[in-house]
């Protein structure tokens, strides 16, 4: 498949999952066009996105006619059929840990740090609606575990992982762009030196800046 075919990926800006497959695209410098897609809107999830999408999620994404959801098959696709600088590392062990950051983020921090902190303290405000105070209370142990979890598992090197950018940064990043919005990041993130730094070198690079919402 020549890679000069126009990725289209279909989503929103504001969405984490789409954001992570951006970062993805941009880092490869692959060209892409934004599709939107509203499925929060008071009709439902679009018809034609359910062909796409039959679990009414974003992102979906294609590529010369080949078609795929799920971020984590759509980013492997990326690395493996774009050109420019690899995703994931060759060493077995460096990738095994990209693979159990991107499994924590997917599985734990996604729900806690972004859905019952971010979405409850930052959207709430600006939807003009009462945060929602149990949640995020409860949410609190989970993110505790989810932050010195990644602390412990990162590298204190210039990524999370290594010396290069994976799929580790590209999964975290987005999340962290909400989750630092929020008042309970300051105190939740104390102690956490390695990703603080991570935190403040990743937020300023290229690809972030592209793919601000
Ligand atoms: N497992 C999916 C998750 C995608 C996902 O949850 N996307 C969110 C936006 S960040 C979404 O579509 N939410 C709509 C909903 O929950 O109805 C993936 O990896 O692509």
């Amino acid at each position: 498949m020549p890679t000069t075919e126009m990725v289209k990926l279909y989503g929103a800006a504001w969405s984490v999952y789409v954001r992570i497959v951006r970062l993805a695209l941009e880092e490869k410098q692959a060209k892409y066009e934004l599709v939107e897609v509203d499925v929060f809107a008071k009709t439902g999830v679009p018809r034609e996105h359910l062909t796409r999408h039959p679990f009414g999620r974003i992102p979906a994404f294609e590529h010369g006619g080949f078609h795929l959801y799920e971020t984590g098959a759509i980013v492997r696709y990326i690395d493996d059929a774009f050109p420019g600088r690899e995703l994931q590392p060759i060493d077995p062990r460096a990738r095994a840990k990209v693979n159990q950051i991107v499994g924590i983020l997917d599985a734990y921090a996604y729900r806690t740090l972004v859905w019952d902190i971010y979405v409850e303290r930052v959207v709430s405000v600006r939807e003009g609606r009462l945060a929602d105070e149990r949640k995020i209370a409860a949410a609190l142990p989970s993110a505790a575990v989810c932050l010195s979890e990644l602390n412990r598992l990162s590298d204190d090197r210039e990524f999370l992982i290594g010396d290069d950018v994976t799929f580790a940064d590209l999964y975290a990043a987005p999340m962290f762009a909400c989750f630092m919005q929020a008042a309970e990041a300051a105190s939740l993130m104390e102690g956490h030196e390695k990703l603080t730094c991570w935190w403040q070198r990743f937020a300023a690079r290229d690809s972030m800046l592209r793919t601000s919402p």
